[in-house]
């Protein structure tokens, strides 16, 4: 009741006073915004350089308890004048971002950041360890000792079982093992590393779980179905599901190109383990996740180019690799780095608890932009690409450094995806979250498109090997006469520089769209309660969409999407737009811009025509 006339009493003061209250009530609004957020992103940037800090975790509790109050008490306050219509259409945005998504509670925010923290530490802390001392750097060294620890015991180990063992060597979170994973070509040894990283994450299923209880309370607090739902709202994209399956059924004809084309190299390299038809093993992938394959790029080409080894004769230290990345920014017009970046950003694994995910931040205070990534070895050319993404984040926080704070949200919101303390993040979640208008519109889209399977539709598998050639099957309808032969090597003759970069682009990002769409599908699922077993079902959608298969029977004590921490970057639909900021709502930029108003897979499948082309030339 005394809250009703406190209310009440804020509308009329707010309604005599005028717009001049309303616009202070918003310049207030946006301005502790900012300060929130520049207390929650030092948290932040200190528990990933320092996670063990106990002090952070008090930190953390005094700005959570702050937050929800003043969030709560805010909202309220503009429900108000929103329901009253007082607002215009800027402060009715940002109301609306402000106040949407899942409502928490102190003690379920603490709960989430509770599991949240278990979590990460259970992926950053992974580790895959072998019995014996290897040089760090050398992979060929650290992959022979794998293989003959792996041939010798024919079976695979725990890595805690030789905690005890003095002499052993650790392979310590994702950059490690991923490492591996894209140098060796030993299938024994890269089953051996995919198996040992998921046996890490069976840990992650129960906090993962329970998590998602937690913020389906908060999402059902604020009116949401669930916390998926909440997710598809932060982009604001109505029927996204839809959306993204017609993005994916558009790449797809070209994705199962590759897909077969990949098959057929990787069966003629590693023999029967791969199938002549059908979903393709992950572990032999060229990545962790199989999600990019570009490491397979000189299986499939006799000539491919190494760019890492351009890179390695360059001699450059991870501060001349940030001042390139910054020259390219610069002659593209836009502005330098700041001191501040300078003198706060991180380049090397100081120490092993260090969380090395490659993460631009926003400080929200003068000028700090910072960057955290570990060049702990030679700088390779996924080094160079890491970074020149990461500044172009920094280069969006400095050009939407005066916007309102309000419209800022959005940014922190999406990319810092190391918060151990934030109020609604996790480890899965940080990316590509659309909304539709609608429940109704929701549920008419959810028949998921029958997605024709990998087991046939494509020529290339029909492929026999004859004395070493490659020879169309004689079945084939197109070259039955022309009985057309090459090899690799006349592959070699034909092919140009172009057509390699390009391959080699495409096997890093074309595999990258069904990736993601596995990630969100299975995880729209998860939080609406739709899932009938939570493992086995994470594969019977990659194999349905991706075409792929564990490497070996996974039971369900495990949690294999847990493995998966990486998508943040890789989300198909309309992240990139996305990243414009929240002022205005991004299909109404695109439209502005382009006059397109709808996401379209039109000019991906323009960019990768010539591979298209080179994949049907060569098969
Ligand atoms: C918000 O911050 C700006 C700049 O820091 C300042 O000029 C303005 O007076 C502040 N407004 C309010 C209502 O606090
Ligand atoms: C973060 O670390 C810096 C440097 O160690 C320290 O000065 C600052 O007080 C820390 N901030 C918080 C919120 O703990
Ligand atoms: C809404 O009001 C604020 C404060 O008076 C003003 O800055 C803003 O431009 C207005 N927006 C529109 C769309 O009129
Ligand atoms: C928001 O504030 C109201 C009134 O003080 C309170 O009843 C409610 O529980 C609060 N909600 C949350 C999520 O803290
Ligand atoms: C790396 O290890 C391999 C195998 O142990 C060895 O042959 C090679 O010389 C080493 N390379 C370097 C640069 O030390
Ligand atoms: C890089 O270092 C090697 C070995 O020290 C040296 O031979 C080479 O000339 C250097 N390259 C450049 C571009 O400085
Ligand atoms: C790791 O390095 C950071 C930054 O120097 C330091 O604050 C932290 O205490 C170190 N952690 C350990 C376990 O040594
Ligand atoms: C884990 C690891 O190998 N860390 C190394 C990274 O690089 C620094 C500086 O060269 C070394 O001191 C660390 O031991």
């Amino acid at each position: 009741m005394a809250l009703k006339i406190l209310l009440l009493l804020t509308f009329l003061h707010l309604q005599n006073g005028g717009c001049s209250n309303i616009q202070n009530l918003f310049h207030r609004l946006n301005n502790e915004t900012i300060k929130f957020n520049a207390v929650v992103a030092e948290i932040a940037w200190n528990s990933s350089v320092n996670p063990g800090n106990p002090e952070l975790i008090g930190k953390a509790e005094i700005y959570q308890k702050q937050r929800i109050y003043w969030q709560n008490k805010s909202c309220r306050q503009l429900a108000i004048l929103y329901l009253n219509n007082l607002l215009n259409s800027t402060q009715r945005r940002q109301t609306y971002l402000l106040c949407r998504g899942a409502k928490y509670t102190f003690e379920e925010v603490r709960e989430i950041s509770v599991l949240y923290e278990q979590i990460q530490l259970i992926y950053n802390e992974a580790r895959v360890c072998i019995p014996m001392q290897v040089h760090y750097n050398n992979l060929t060294a650290v992959e022979d000792a794998i293989f003959v620890f792996v041939s010798k015991s024919q079976r695979f180990t725990a890595p805690n079982k030789f905690d005890a063992l003095e002499t052993k060597h650790c392979l310590v979170g994702e950059q490690d093992v991923e490492r591996l994973m894209k140098f060796s070509k030993k299938e024994s040894v890269l089953r051996w590393l995919w198996l040992e990283w998921r046996g890490n994450m069976k840990q992650m299923r129960l906090p993962y779980l329970q998590m998602v209880d937690v913020e389906n309370k908060g999402a059902k607090r604020n009116g949401y179905k669930d916390m998926g739902e909440t997710w598809r709202d932060e982009l604001e994209m109505t029927n996204l599901r839809k959306q993204c399956y017609q993005l994916y059924e558009a790449i797809l004809p070209l994705y199962k190109l590759l897909h077969g084309v990949v098959r057929y190299w990787l069966r003629e390299y590693y023999g029967e383990i791969v199938p002549k038809y059908g979903p393709i093993p992950a572990h032999l992938l060229g990545d962790l996740w199989s999600q990019d394959w570009a490491a397979l790029a000189e299986l499939i080409l006799p000539t491919t180019i190494n760019l890492d080894e351009r890179i390695k004769k360059l001699n450059w230290t991870a501060e001349h690799l940030v001042r390139r990345a910054e020259d390219f920014y610069l002659s593209l017009g836009l502005p330098s780095m700041t001191d501040s970046f300078w003198r706060e950003s991180i380049f090397s694994r100081l120490n092993n608890s260090i969380r090395c995910h490659g993460t631009a931040a926003d400080m929200f205070k003068n000028g700090d932009y910072r960057l955290l990534y570990c060049f702990n070895t030679t700088i390779n050319f996924e080094d160079l690409y890491v970074i020149h993404h990461e500044m172009g984040h920094i280069q969006y926080f400095m050009a939407y450094k005066n916007q309102p704070g309000l419209f800022q949200l959005l940014t922190r919101y999406k990319e810092q995806n190391i918060f151990n303390v934030k109020n609604s993040q996790n480890p899965l979640n940080t990316g590509n979250n659309l909304n539709e208008e609608s429940i109704q519109k929701y549920e008419s889209t959810k028949i998921i498109p029958t997605v024709s399977s990998f087991d046939n539709g494509n020529e290339y598998s029909e492929m026999k090997t004859m004395g070493g050639k490659i020879v169309r099957n004689s079945n084939d309808k197109e070259s039955a006469n022309s009985n057309k032969r090459f090899n690799r090597n006349d592959i070699d003759v034909k092919i140009s520089t172009d057509d390699i970069l390009m391959l080699k682009h495409a096997l890093g990002k074309i595999p990258q769209i069904p990736f993601a769409l596995v990630l969100e599908e299975y995880r729209w699922r998860l939080f609406a309660g739709g899932l009938g077993s939570i493992n086995n079902d994470f594969w019977k959608l990659s194999r349905e969409l991706q075409g792929i298969d564990p490497a070996a029977m996974r039971g369900e004590e495990n949690f294999d999407a847990g493995a998966n921490y990486h998508v943040a970057d890789n989300v198909p639909c309309a992240r990139d737009i996305m990243s414009r900021g929240s002022s205005q709502h991004w299909q109404d930029i695109l439209q502005e811009a382009t006059n397109i108003d709808a996401v379209s897979a039109n000019s991906i499948i323009n960019y990768y025509t010539p591979v298209y082309k080179l994949l049907n030339r060569i098969k």
